[in-house]
């Protein structure tokens, strides 16, 4: 039994603002080296993390492109959805999607929250889970999405789509922690996706959490210009899982695709960002946020009410 884990493949025809190369041709001899990775480890399933799409409805060439190679992969392709894969948050628009589509279709086998499903080769018995991403994700009790009961099998795999770190990036945006979920869950293994960077696997007690990072590099950011795209094979067949990242050859440098001159800005407006967002501190109104930005600016009073009430008007326009 040899699964092979993939995630935020992020499909799409258009090039992202940062890459130098053609990014839908670059993903696509990735996804080739895919289905060759697939018959060489002779691998039974495929799981995929979400964000297999950009967007959630995508030009059918594009997905004619992309889909006549991932269609060569003979083994099943499990998937949850990820945040671009649908519209509003909502894992109950899927049915609109592009995703959805080609679940209907078969090309891919949505794992429904609250509805394991159990394969099997070479004798070992796989209980696989997942969760799509959804508007909550990282907001509430983190065990509603990220732990689970492992029933009557060997090995127990839940797939997720949140903010799953190993430690607090920043600790202002609503994340879960990879110590706690292995603390909590009886899956065997976690798999994340949605943090792009990755992290090596870790595990607590016997419970492994693991994400090899996005397929797709599409910030500016020098995580991102470093690293490369790999994918996780999750080996079952000796005495031990073995958990082994391989990093795709087919995928460039990133200096060699990534305009690392557009990411210095892009780092300057993201400090930029993230001061405006501690200043924000308590604020649990516009009005609130508007005031204190005022305050650290400076703003003259003049703006600050004009601004103040524009807000008020588009209120009533609202009510
Ligand atoms: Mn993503």
């Amino acid at each position: 039994m040899k699964l092979l884990y993939l995630t935020d493949t992020h499909i799409r025809g258009t090039n992202p603002k940062y890459r130098l190369d053609d990014f839908a041709s670059t993903l696509r001899a990735k996804l080739i080296e895919v289905v060759g990775l697939v018959e060489t480890h002779r691998v039974d399933f495929v799981i995929h993390g979400g964000d297999v799409f950009d967007m959630p409805s995508l030009p059918l060439p594009v997905v004619g492109d992309f889909m006549e190679i991932l269609a060569r992969i003979r083994a099943p392709i499990y998937a949850v959805a990820g945040n671009h894969d649908i519209y509003a948050y909502n894992p109950e628009t899927l049915d609109r999607t592009m995703l959805g589509f080609l679940s209907r279709l078969g090309h891919f086998r949505l794992l429904q929250p609250g509805s394991p499903v159990y394969v099997e080769a070479g004798g070992v018995r796989v209980q696989l889970s997942g969760m799509h991403f959804h508007y909550a994700m990282d907001r509430r009790d983190f065990r509603m999405d990220y732990c689970v009961r492992k029933v009557d099998c060997d090995f127990a795999i839940h797939t997720t789509h949140g903010l799953l770190l190993t430690r607090p990036v920043a600790p202002e945006i609503p994340h879960t922690l990879a110590e706690s979920v292995a603390q909590n869950t009886e899956a065997d293994l976690t798999l994340g996706s949605h943090a792009h960077f990755g992290f090596a696997p870790v595990t607590f007690d016997g419970r492994t959490v693991a994400n090899p990072g996005a397929l797709a590099r599409l910030s500016p950011q020098p995580a991102d210009v470093q690293r490369r795209p790999q994918v996780l094979l999750i080996d079952l067949t000796g005495e031990k899982p073995a958990y082994v990242l391989i990093p795709l050859t087919s995928a460039p440098l990133g200096s060699t695709v990534i305009d690392t001159q557009q990411a210095n800005n892009f780092t300057a407006r993201e400090a930029v960002l993230s001061d405006y967002l501690k200043g924000w501190g308590s604020a649990s109104t516009l009005e609130d946020v508007l005031h204190n930005l005022a305050q650290r600016d400076t703003l003259s009073e003049k703006v600050r009410d004009e601004a103040m009430h524009r807000l008020q008007d588009a209120r009533k326009g609202i009510g």
